[in-house]
């Protein structure tokens, strides 16, 4: 992998977005994130690597599959420019043996070096959690034009409300389980500044999470933008709600269409939604907007994580690539009764959710299906992925109400060919 450490030292970016900081910001980031990660790598060091290892021995994750003595101890007393640790990357994953039939991911990371530094472990998390794509030797790529999307309009007997999200980064400044008040604040600064830029029917506003009356709380809850202080220990042993709520909250257009959210598990979430079943038109606004945010973050001298193994930088390696998730809610109530239901869903690479969200069972016959997959796909064909599959669901729907027969079509690949 191409060396991100020299690009972030030389490169011009990085350059300007640190000039731009300002010498105050950058003062109090470094005292913060400096002496407590450093102190404690001394430390560490007192001890032989394996009289730090972590007793892993009832896990179930991703982290715990992967990592071995001789990998801890290759990257126990490694730390990134930033000074973020392997076993701050790896806390959650310790914390959370995880569930016997849910294989979560067990690490995050605290900066875009995290996963160059600490790749030893990373990579094979990430071959592990995505299926076999291997981040030293494959390419990830991205295709943001709606345009080559086809039969993106579903029938609405059937398909309720239609979203795309993903997540962004800003290049020079820590991920969420790391970073600093000071470099929090400056996400939210760089963001809502380049979203006043947005115009037309992106054009919106910001509501800090600190700031808001009860009235907007109120509305944002009516309308399930708003996200809470992160409870699931998942998200707390990664350190993701410190400070909360400060340099947290949402902006939307004024047709709450278009939405961002600000520092919550990423430094920016980016989703585009609406009610009933024109995907073609949600995936439209959805590539426009990010373009267009990104122009209005680059206009300012930053730009987003990304690399060409990786593609987009978030927080949890589970969203490396697109970070894309395109999903509907449908209702299927005969082939939700039919045991081949499950089977269709992997062969067409879908998830499913109850509509509550990600933790929610499925309620009565209502399903929110989304793609499977976020790395070695594009942004286009994840979205296509996911309009075929529906549409494939709808068809069988409508053969059982006629009392036909379906059948599990072959699967679907999942890496781009
Ligand atoms: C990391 O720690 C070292 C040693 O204490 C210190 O010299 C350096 O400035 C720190 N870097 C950052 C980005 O905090
Ligand atoms: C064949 C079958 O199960 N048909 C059912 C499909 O769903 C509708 C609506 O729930 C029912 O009325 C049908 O009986």
């Amino acid at each position: 992998m191409a060396s991100l450490f020299t690009r972030m030292l030389s490169g011009h970016h990085t350059a300007v977005a640190l000039a731009s900081l300002g010498v105050g910001t950058l003062a109090s980031g470094y005292l913060l994130t400096d002496n407590g990660n450093a102190a404690a790598a001394e430390r560490r060091k007192l001890y032989p690597p394996s009289a730090d290892f972590p007793d892993l021995r009832k896990h179930n994750n991703c982290m715990a599959s992967c990592l071995t003595p001789a990998i801890y101890s290759k990257l126990r007393d490694k730390l990134t420019p930033n000074n973020w640790s392997l076993d701050q990357c790896i806390q959650t994953g310790v914390d959370n043996p995880g569930h016997p039939f849910i294989k979560t991911v067990g690490m995050v990371a605290g900066d875009e070096e995290s996963y160059e530094v600490f790749g030893d472990l990373f990579n094979p998390v990430i071959k592990d959690r995505h299926n076999g794509y291997d981040p030293q030797n494959m390419k990830h790529p991205t295709d943001l034009d709606s345009s080559k999307i086809k039969n993106g309009m579903f029938d609405e007997k059937y398909v309720l409300s239609s979203r795309v999200r993903t997540g962004r980064s800003i290049r020079g400044l820590s991920l969420p389980p790391a970073c600093t008040r000071s470099e929090r604040r400056e996400v939210e600064r760089v963001a809502v500044q380049a979203l006043s830029g947005l115009k037309g029917d992106l054009a919106g506003r910001y509501y800090s999470l600190g700031d808001m009356t009860d009235k907007e709380q109120q509305n944002l809850i009516d309308d399930h933008f708003l996200f809470d202080k992160p409870v699931s220990p998942l998200l707390t042993c990664a350190f993701m709600a410190r400070d909360w709520p400060d340099a947290r909250g949402i902006w939307h257009n004024n047709e709450k269409t278009f939405l961002i959210w600000i520092n919550e598990e990423d430094h920016t979430r980016v989703i585009s939604m609406e009610k009933g079943g024109n995907m073609k038109r949600v995936f439209e606004r959805f590539c426009r907007g990010l373009k267009e945010v990104e122009r209005l973050i680059q206009e300012r001298g930053w730009e987003f994580m990304w690399n060409e193994h990786l593609g987009y930088i978030l927080t949890c390696p589970s969203n490396l690539g697109t970070g894309l998730r395109a999903g509907v809610h449908v209702r299927l109530p005969n082939l939700s009764k039919d045991p081949r239901f499950p089977k269709i869903l992997d062969a067409m690479r879908l998830q499913k959710r109850g509509t509550g969200g990600v933790d929610t069972a499925a309620t009565g016959d209502t399903f929110d299906l989304s793609n499977n997959d976020r790395l070695g796909k594009s942004e286009v064909e994840l979205v296509q992925c996911l309009i075929d599959g529906v549409n494939y669901l709808i068809d069988c729907e409508k053969k059982l109400e006629k009392g036909q027969n379906i059948h599990v079509p072959a699967p679907v690949s999942q890496f781009s060919k």
